[in-house]
């Protein structure tokens, strides 16, 4: 059952100790026609990455979703995901971890030498017809009070870098800067590349079974990456990327 959460946020939350997939919740309350809500457990039993991967999601992290229905074509959705990668950085950052964004959507700490280890992963999922978003799901899951020995290898959490955080203070700014730029488009794209640790880098990016190998440029208004190759300019909408050693 859901419980009150007890957040001064710009949308209603409701709150579970357990879920399989806050997505999954969210998803269920956009058919039954409901939007700005935000969806939080403490533990997803069945938490979702992209492509079908598994998302870790014990008990201590913040996975929460945030289901809203903005008035705007498909194309432009990518930017609440770039959005929520903004948000989330900065809310690390503030509560003490050298955050950074990872293009597309990821929350990484660089580390030595080109490392870096993952502390958010966002998964945006959306229904509606060409010219119109229907609904819109944005899924957040932030490594918070874990330690490594309960994540995957090459994750790290808030917990490990900056020591524990207030979980109900860092959703609240979580949804405050979301909130903040979903009436503000425009702004995304500038203050994602602020928080950037892509652009500059050599990557690695897999896009639909074809790899590309270059250095990352920077990212256009509909924060798609164009990346230098060999074999001249490239520019990539999604995929997975790697940022290699220098
Ligand atoms: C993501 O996928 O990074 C999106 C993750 C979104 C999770 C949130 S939690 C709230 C909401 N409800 C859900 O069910 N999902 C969303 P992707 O880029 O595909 O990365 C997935 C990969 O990250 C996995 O294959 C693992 O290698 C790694 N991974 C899994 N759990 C992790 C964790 N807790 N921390 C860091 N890395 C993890």
């Amino acid at each position: 059952p859901a419980i009150e959460y007890g957040l001064e946020a710009p949308f209603a939350v409701e709150y579970h100790e357990t879920l399989a997939s806050t997505n999954d919740r969210a998803r269920e309350l956009a058919g039954s026609g409901e939007t700005d809500v935000v969806v939080v457990a403490d533990e997803q039993t069945g938490g979702r990455g992209r492509l079908e991967r598994v998302w870790d999601a014990p008990a201590g992290g913040v996975w929460l979703s945030i289901l809203c229905r903005p008035e705007i074509p498909p194309a432009r959705a990518p930017l609440y995901t770039l959005a929520a990668a903004v948000a989330t950085a900065r809310a690390a950052r503030e509560a003490g971890v050298d955050a950074a964004i990872k293009w597309p959507n990821d929350v990484i700490v660089p580390g030595d030498g080109g490392d870096y280890r993952k502390l958010a992963g966002i998964l945006t999922e959306m229904e509606g017809e060409t010219d119109r978003v229907a609904w819109l799901v944005v899924g957040i899951g932030v490594n918070a009070n874990l330690e490594a020995a309960d994540l995957p290898e090459g994750a790290t959490s808030i917990c490990d870098e900056a020591g524990v955080v207030g979980r109900r203070r860092f959703v609240q700014r979580v949804l405050e800067t979301f909130d903040e730029y979903r009436s503000n488009l425009d702004a995304v794209i500038p203050a994602w590349r602020d928080l950037a640790a892509t652009p500059g880098q050599r990557v690695r990016i897999e896009v639909a079974g074809t790899e590309l190998v270059g250095r990352a440029v920077d990212v256009d208004g509909h924060g798609a990456l164009t990346v230098a190759t060999d074999e001249g300019e490239r520019t990539v909408t999604t995929g997975d990327c790697e940022h290699l050693r220098p």
